[in-house]
């Protein structure tokens, strides 16, 4: 998969998807990450790419030259525009695994209060927001995003965990999970889970996510229900 991030930030990338899984994904070539700065596609020499609002208001937009220039260089074809603002679809592990099937992802990271309309109107494919509450831009949203996509990507996850059994793939929260020592300080591992019964295990397993979705995401169980 290829993904193109434009920021004003770019040295935020550096670090978040440098290290573990997602470093591991780009090194073997699974993932060519590339971040751009969106300076990079001004024309004046202030490398202007934010200006007032029309009508008056707080706060600054991104202008809509530098974003056209940008999007024009970097998209192709296959390419899924996104742009990561509060006002976009809630991110899920349903939008991760959606995305997770594309060739291209191209990011752009808000900044300031937002970007000009006709550049979002005429670029975007996809606006995606990862919480209700305001960041001071987009690129903590674009770094997330961009993890939980590339871990669904074939072959970057080893067996540290099966994408297959794991929260929301099946609709339902983790199951507990215990390692050794089967005793920690007179706190035992349920029996069930020593017995090597893995009929019994897996009965369990589904028992306790069930139990625990119920008790702290019951929202999850009416989706599950309503996905029939
Ligand atoms: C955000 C979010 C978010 C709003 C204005 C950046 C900020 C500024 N993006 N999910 N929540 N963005 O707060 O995606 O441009």
């Amino acid at each position: 998969m290829k993904i193109d991030v434009l920021t004003l930030f770019p040295g935020m990338f550096a670090g978040p998807l440098d290290e573990s899984i997602v470093q591991r994904a780009r090194s073997s070539g699974v993932l060519d990450l590339r971040v751009h700065n969106l300076r990079d596609y001004t024309e004046d020499r202030h490398k202007t790419v934010d200006d007032r609002p029309f009508g008056g208001g707080p706060g600054m937009l991104l202008k809509p030259e530098p974003l056209f220039k940008a999007v024009q260089a970097l998209a192709g074809q296959g390419t899924r525009v996104i742009l990561l603002s509060p006002a976009g679809r809630l991110f899920s592990q349903g939008i991760a695994r959606e995305l997770a099937r594309e060739e291209h992802l191209l990011f752009i990271c808000g900044s300031y209060e937002g970007v000009d309309e006709r550049a979002r109107a005429s670029l975007v494919h996809d606006e995606l927001s990862i919480g209700d509450y305001v960041l001071t831009n987009g690129n903590l949203p674009a770094m997330v995003i961009i993890d939980a996509v590339t871990r669904l990507l074939p072959g970057v996850l080893g067996d540290e965990s099966s994408s297959a059994d794991e929260s929301f793939s099946d609709g339902l929260l983790e199951y507990p999970h215990y390692t050794r020592p089967a005793d920690f300080q007179g706190m035992k591992v349920p029996e069930v889970l020593l017995s090597g019964h893995h009929e019994a295990i897996a009965k369990w397993r589904l028992e306790q996510a069930k139990r625990r979705t119920a008790e702290r995401r019951p929202d999850l169980l009416e989706n599950k229900n309503q996905a029939g």
